[in-house]
């Protein structure tokens, strides 16, 4: 499907997501793919946040709020229930933040995978907890600043490196799983088809820069979505039936470009005199 093909209609709006907000639109995309026969599950963060502000809810498919770790747990639970109905046309799709995934819902997440039903995990990675105030999360890149892993005396932003999420995820050997920035719509878009399409269970871990959290302009969300690929700080890749593919960067940027952009890497550039 290109990206002109995609339906008009949208199945979430009206949300309180500040401008800019990268997950907002992994999630609109996302469901522009998924299409209206889709159940919705998802954890606290920024996106039940800004989707389900009382009396208003911006989601226009079903969608069921579960308490943070449990988000995997509760899909694979519907889609148990949906099977039991005779209704396995219904999509699954699990929704969580870096946090709900890679940290709190991993356990969840891990058992879900190992019992092999057909769901959609999207994991939106804005490497950071962002709902309550930007602490670190295991998906948090190495040396960026965030509120518990602050610049200062003896303090030099976070000390380890990002978790291999996607690697841990392939480990359960499951038909599908990638990894896309929402700076390549098209390539993104492609993936959730594929995940549509998967036997089992699919995941998909989306980049979705967070002005904010970042600490950069909000027009600049695509740009720094697109750059982070260029500069080496995310890779587009698939694990489809066994086998790998990362897709080449053709026009690879210096990783400072990146780094300049963002409040949360300002210290690594004073420290390295701009060289990047
Ligand atoms: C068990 C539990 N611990 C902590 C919280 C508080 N909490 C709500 S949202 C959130 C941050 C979620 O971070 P992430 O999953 O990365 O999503 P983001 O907010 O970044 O979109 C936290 C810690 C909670 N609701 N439940
Ligand atoms: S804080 Fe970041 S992730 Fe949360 S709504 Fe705003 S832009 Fe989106
Ligand atoms: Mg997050």
């Amino acid at each position: 499907m290109r990206i002109e093909e995609l339906r008009e209609e949208e199945f979430v709006c009206g949300s309180f997501a500040c401008a800019g907000c990268g997950a907002i639109l992994a999630v609109r995309l996302a469901l522009k793919v998924l299409g209206p026969e889709t159940v919705v599950v998802t954890t606290p963060s920024c996106l039940l946040g800004v989707t389900t502000f009382y009396p208003q809810l911006a989601f226009k498919v079903p969608c069921v709020n579960v308490p943070f770790p449990a988000t995997a747990a509760a899909v694979s639970g519907l889609v148990a229930g949906l099977r039991r109905k005779g209704r396995e046309n219904v999509r699954v799709l699990g929704i969580a933040g870096d946090g709900g995934t890679v940290d709190i819902g991993l356990q969840a997440l891990s058992g879900a995978l190992e019992r092999g039903d057909r769901f959609i995990f999207l994991c939106y990675d804005n490497e950071a907890y962002m709902n309550t105030g930007g602490q670190r999360s295991g998906s948090t890149p190495l040396g960026a600043s965030t509120a518990t892993t602050p610049v200062g005396r003896g303090a030099k932003g976070e000390d380890r490196p990002k978790k291999d999420m996607l690697r841990i995820v392939a480990a359960h050997n499951i038909p599908y799983a990638a990894s896309a920035s929402i700076g390549y719509p098209a390539d993104y878009i492609r993936k959730l088809e594929k995940a549509v399409k998967a036997g089992g269970p699919a995941y998909i871990q989306v980049l979705t820069p967070c002005p904010p959290g970042w600490g950069y302009r909000s027009d600049l969300t695509v740009h720094l979505a697109r750059l982070a690929v260029q500069a080496g700080q995310w890779a587009l890749a698939e694990y489809e039936e066994g086998a790998w593919r990362v897709k080449e960067v053709s026009n690879p940027r210096p990783v400072r470009e990146y780094w300049a952009l963002q409040k949360r890497f300002a210290h690594l550039l004073q420290e390295s005199g701009g060289e990047g």
